[in-house]
């Protein structure tokens, strides 16, 4: 059976600046959490291998996006370091950064490859994490100055953006798990988090609107995990289910889309003494400044049961306080990154986007398969033969043809990511690129057999 896509689908991958650019101290840029961080605590990234390893694309982009062409890409997504264009974050721009992405911007669109540009994934300036981070609204109106000046410099030739990526992810991380800097655990101040940072997107929005960006669109990335009950005919589970749904997903969806959030997760903020600070103005803002189009980051649903067992009241309020995760057997699983394959979930979320979301226009930003190790699967002329990765992209893509074919309105597909990049603390423990990158050979990139397959699929608009 053949899968055919619409004329224009976009084809590509995504990466953000912190994972390949590199050159963490160099072209004037300033430092980010992950710079500092890496500084005072390198034990906590995986080989000690901190973002001043990242693939050294801040040099090799025109090569990089020559590869990008020759895998039949028409679009490619990555996000503008803050700290490298506003060293401080909120005072003079960088020329060097300028001259830099301007430079890759024009390389992209000549090579006819669309570009799609964030302005935040998780690397906030450290000079503003020192006076707050997303809890500080002095923080807010920076990052809304830092988007005014991405749309000033590079809208001319940019026509798709995106306010934030995945901005649950520095809320976990950061405020809740412990796996981002400032590293916290403090469900209130989570959820100040979590709302400043719609904050900002609306006013980044509303910069945008007032710029006047000719064709432009502006969207944000959100990572959805669709939550599924254990048991779909047993209330208490259904209800868990639901909450864990407001708390990950529709906490980002609904103002992003819809300019308000869900009475029901109002409710439940309230009743936790977990209200955020707000201004007055806010709920007109959200409410005037809504998305355009939506970027969805899909790896894995959440399974989700009520609780087993009471909760300790003498223990900090957590996101579990109110659902059980649950390990649903004989569930299929990427057994080399540990996360579970549901591939249906994307058919899931394109009808939920579809029914509930007004239709809008979206697309998948990032998709991808981790692979721990991955050096096992070289063959004898040097390439990585995953035909688990091709296999994963491929039953994905079953998946959302579906969603396409009954009234989804998606428009591309982005693979994460494109080349083999440094991930968090995790650096390179697990690769997901069409592109290996050889980190004992001056990050030398070869093609992968998913890329080679990838190729077809783009160019032919058709998966077969
Ligand atoms: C997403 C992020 C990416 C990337 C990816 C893979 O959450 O947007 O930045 O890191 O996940 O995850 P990991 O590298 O942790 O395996």
């Amino acid at each position: 059976m053949k899968y055919s896509f619409e004329k224009g689908f976009l084809w590509g991958a995504a990466t953000s600046a912190t994972q390949i650019e590199g050159a963490a101290f160099e072209g004037g840029k300033g430092k980010n959490i992950w710079d500092h961080w890496y500084e005072i605590e390198p034990n906590r990234f995986y080989n000690q291998v901190g973002p001043t390893k990242a693939s050294n694309f801040y040099v090799t982009y025109k090569e990089d996006i020559q590869r990008m062409k020759e895998i039949g890409f028409n679009s490619y997504r990555t996000s503008i370091s803050w700290s490298r264009l506003i060293p401080d974050g909120n005072g003079a721009v960088n020329e060097e950064a300028v001259a830099f992405y301007q430079s890759l911007i024009d390389e992209l669109i000549n090579q006819n490859i669309e570009p799609i540009i964030g302005l935040y994934h998780f690397d906030m300036p450290f000079a503003m994490q020192e006076i707050g981070g997303w809890e500080s609204r002095e923080v807010v109106e920076a990052y809304s100055r830092f988007a005014r000046i991405c749309f000033e410099l590079f809208g001319d030739r940019v026509k798709k953006w995106a306010t934030h990526n995945e901005p649950i992810v520095p809320v976990e991380g950061g405020y809740l798990y412990q796996f981002h800097y400032p590293c916290v655990v403090d469900m209130k101040r989570a959820v100040q988090v979590a709302y400043n940072t719609m904050i900002s997107s609306a006013m980044a929005i509303r910069e945008f609107r007032k710029v006047k960006v000719e064709n432009g669109q502006i969207g944000i990335v959100i990572n959805l995990t669709p939550s599924y009950p254990r048991d779909a005919q047993n209330q208490d589970d259904v209800k868990a289910a639901n909450i864990a749904d407001l708390l990950f997903n529709r906490s980002f969806l609904d103002p992003s889309i819809k300019g308000t959030y869900p009475e029901e997760l109002i409710s439940l903020i309230k009743e936790n003494n977990l209200l955020p600070v707000t201004n007055p103005e806010d709920y007109t803002l959200m409410k005037e400044n809504t998305v355009d189009f939506l970027g969805v980051n899909y790896y894995s649903p959440r399974r989700i049961k009520a609780k087993e067992a009471a909760v300790d009241p003498s223990k900090p309020i957590m996101p579990e306080s109110f659902f059980d995760n649950y390990d649903m057997p004989g569930k299929k699983m990427n057994i080399y990154r540990g996360w579970e394959i549901y591939e249906k979930a994307l058919y899931d979320i394109a009808i939920n986007l579809r029914d509930n979301y007004g239709n809008i226009p979206w697309y998948v930003s990032e998709n991808g398969m981790g692979v721990q190790d991955e050096e096992r699967f070289l063959d004898e002329n040097g390439i990585v033969q995953d035909d688990y990765r091709i296999e994963f992209i491929s039953e994905h893509l079953k998946w959302l043809h579906k969603g396409i074919s009954e009234g989804s309105n998606c428009f591309g597909y982005h693979l994460w990511t494109f080349m083999d990049n440094w991930s968090w603390l995790n650096a390179y423990k697990n690769r997901y690129g069409f592109y290996r990158v050889d980190l004992n050979n001056h990050f030398e990139r070869t093609i992968k057999k998913s890329g080679l397959w990838f190729k077809q699929v783009a160019e032919s608009n058709e998966l077969v």
